[in-house]
């Protein structure tokens, strides 16, 4: 029996995209779930046990006391559910390891293989990215950097060092960006695994990699402010996500989350753009305008002239001479024309 444990603070919807594509890629697997959650309704708790009973799953709940979070703070795009990783190993008592997984990826690989790495004498087993954050951010010398998205934890490990009580302490008197990230970092340092990339690949930096199934084994990870549910996300991944999404009941209605700035639905007209479909392209470079102009002062009455040339085409139905015009717009305010599937290298693109 393979133990997966997931946290959900708010994102039930994409916590059942995660469990869902593990399933489809796991069939010959005996999985037992185990949801950590602090206030999911019945609905959504019905929706979740339908689907893992498609798979033959029983999942099993848990929950704990909130007041051990009262002095922990999220910042960024977390929740507080970044947290309740930390308390796995105390809530399960009975269980020596697991895979634990966030709700922000896809699982495209037999997740056996990952079970079966040995974390003897380890904390936690997980894929250390190349940054040297840990030994000059933190302090730690030699210390990883490893991501807490996909990790196989030594339960036993945890309970016979303390290492919740020691993470949750060094939270109390640390103001660190990532947090619980962080704090495993520095904790565990001398005590963590490294494993191949393939088990937490994010897609926006490893595009080809991802796409091209020279991988077909892997874990997709959406780490960053922007996600797979954001239109402004790379159409490809929106696509596979939503392929996902149409095995739970959470596609009825679905639409992803518009551009809140102007990078944002730049990164959308730009990929319409490429695609040929100049209408919503018109859409979307129109938005970006629209934003530059609520935060800025347009910088000329020449400018305004050419943004009411594209304006006048898009009315006479020359969507695509219009788009052209608005792209050199877009580049007179210094933003890319080109699709970027790293959507980090707009300026300015998770601001809100
Ligand atoms: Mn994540």
């Amino acid at each position: 029996m393979i133990n997966v444990v997931f946290g959900v603070d708010g994102y039930v919807s994409q916590l059942a995209v995660s469990m869902i594509s593990m399933f489809e890629s796991n069939k010959n697997n005996k999985i037992q779930v185990y949801i950590i959650c602090l206030n999911l309704n019945a609905r959504d708790q019905a929706a979740l046990d339908e689907i893992a009973q498609r798979y033959e799953c029983q999942i099993k709940y848990l929950s704990f006391d909130a007041s051990k979070l009262k002095n922990l703070k999220a910042f960024f795009h977390l929740t507080h559910a970044t947290f309740y990783r930390l308390f796995i190993a105390d809530l399960i008592p009975e269980i020596d390891k697991v895979i634990y997984l966030d709700c922000d990826l896809i699982v495209e690989a037999d997740i056996a293989e990952l079970w079966g790495v040995d974390v003897t004498g380890c904390g936690n087993a997980g894929v250390i990215f190349n940054g040297k954050d840990t030994e000059q951010r933190l302090g730690v010398p030699g210390g990883k950097d490893m991501n807490a998205g996909i990790l196989l934890m030594n339960l036993e490990f945890w309970r016979d060092n303390n290492i919740s009580d020691k993470c949750i302490d060094w939270l109390e008197k640390t103001e660190s960006a990532y947090m619980d990230n962080d704090a495993m970092n520095v904790i565990l340092h001398g005590a963590q695994k490294g494993i191949e990339e393939r088990w937490n690949l994010n897609p926006i930096h490893f595009k080809k990699y991802a796409e091209e199934s020279e991988h077909p084994s892997r874990i997709l990870h959406f780490a960053g402010a922007i996600k797979p549910w954001h239109k402004a996300y790379d159409f490809s991944f929106q696509r596979k996500y939503e392929q996902y999404l149409a095995l739970t009941p959470w596609i009825d209605g679905y639409k992803p989350e518009e551009p809140w700035n102007i990078s944002q639905a730049i990164s959308v007209a730009n990929q319409y753009y490429e695609n040929g479909e100049f209408v919503q392209a018109c859409g979307y470079y129109n938005l970006a305008i629209k934003y530059r102009v609520a935060e800025t002062k347009l910088e000329s009455a020449e400018l305004m002239n050419v943004i009411n040339q594209g304006l006048e085409l898009q009315s006479k139905g020359d969507c695509e001479g219009a788009a052209q015009i608005f792209r050199q717009v877009m580049l007179f305010w210094g933003f890319p024309t080109a699709h970027m599937c790293n959507v980090y290298q707009f300026p300015q693109i998770s601001q809100s």
